[in-house]
């Protein structure tokens, strides 16, 4: 069949399509990747800055290795997801990536894949570009987890990830900044121990058990109930209620410790219906 033929009988079979066979003869080819993450498995959203080495360096030159700045917008970032419409129950924050714990039974959009991801991603690449003043964009996965014990490994995973990078990026701009070039910052710390990533530290005057919290073991957020103090006009008397509200965690526990925090966390919203 030639072109000409070809564009002939496409023409003649769009004079025939009424909107109702159009309509489900799309559909069709529309919901053919439509997924939906399973009832009664815990999910994990995982966004992640697009391109962020060179946008950390080249548009907004930030301090190496950690910003303030750009913590801070993470953060506000974290916040927002937690309070955009799912329910959510743990964020982490740690260099440019986001966790995001759903509620077991966080049933939002029917749990349509392409709906959390789509919207999550949208809304962090808003909520941050505002706060930078720059656009910037995030990509988003979900993590399915069978068991509670894999939801605490997943954030074990990810406060281990932030460790490593924090000792691999003070050693390597530590190094940076006394001249040293990019290639052979490298080459020095390939194949060396932690031990000796924290000998390099030491020797310029660095602590690395002294450096904060945050830088080596990220930041968490999630809601507990919290005493706040009110005032009733007619009785003239101070008040005392409990509601729920956002906690920022800057110092996060480690280890053992930190995976008892989250398995409590998870118990405790798993009692909320
Ligand atoms: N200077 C500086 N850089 C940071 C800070 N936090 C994160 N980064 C940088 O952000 C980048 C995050 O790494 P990746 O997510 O692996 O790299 P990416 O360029 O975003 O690549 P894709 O995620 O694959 O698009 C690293 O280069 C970090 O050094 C910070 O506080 N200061
Ligand atoms: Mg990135």
């Amino acid at each position: 069949m030639n072109a000409k033929q070809n564009k002939s009988n496409i023409s003649k079979r769009e004079n025939n399509m009424d909107f109702d066979t159009l309509d489900k003869q799309m559909s069709r080819f529309e919901q053919s990747l439509d997924r939906t993450m399973l009832e009664g498995i815990y999910v994990v959203a995982r966004l992640d800055g697009h391109g962020f080495t060179r946008l950390t360096k080249k548009e907004w030159n930030l301090e190496k290795p950690f910003d303030t700045k750009f913590r801070d917008a993470m953060i506000e970032t974290t916040k927002h997801l937690m309070d955009c419409g799912f329910r959510m129950v743990y964020g982490y924050t740690q260099s440019d990536e986001i966790s995001l714990l759903f509620h077991l039974k966080d049933d939002t959009f029917g749990r349509k894949e392409r709906k959390l991801i789509s919207i999550l991603a949208a809304e962090a690449s808003v909520a941050f570009s505002m706060q930078m003043g720059k656009a910037a964009v995030f990509d988003c996965r979900l993590v399915p987890l069978p068991t509670a014990e894999n939801v605490v490994d997943y954030f074990r995973w990810r406060q281990e990830d932030a460790h490593r990078n924090s000792l691999n990026s003070y050693c390597y701009w530590t190094l940076r900044k006394e001249g040293v070039s990019a290639d052979e910052a490298q080459k020095r710390m390939s194949g060396i121990s932690n031990g000796e990533k924290n000998e390099i530290l030491f020797e310029r005057g660095i602590n690395y058990n002294d450096l904060p919290l945050w830088q080596k073991r990220g930041v968490g957020m999630y809601y507990r109930d919290e005493q706040r103090q009110g005032f009733n006009p007619m009785t003239k008397e101070t008040t005392f209620f409990v509601r729920q509200a956002l906690h920022l965690e800057m110092e996060l526990p480690m280890g053992q410790e930190y995976s008892q925090m989250i398995a409590t966390i998870l118990e405790d919203s798993n009692k909320e219906k």
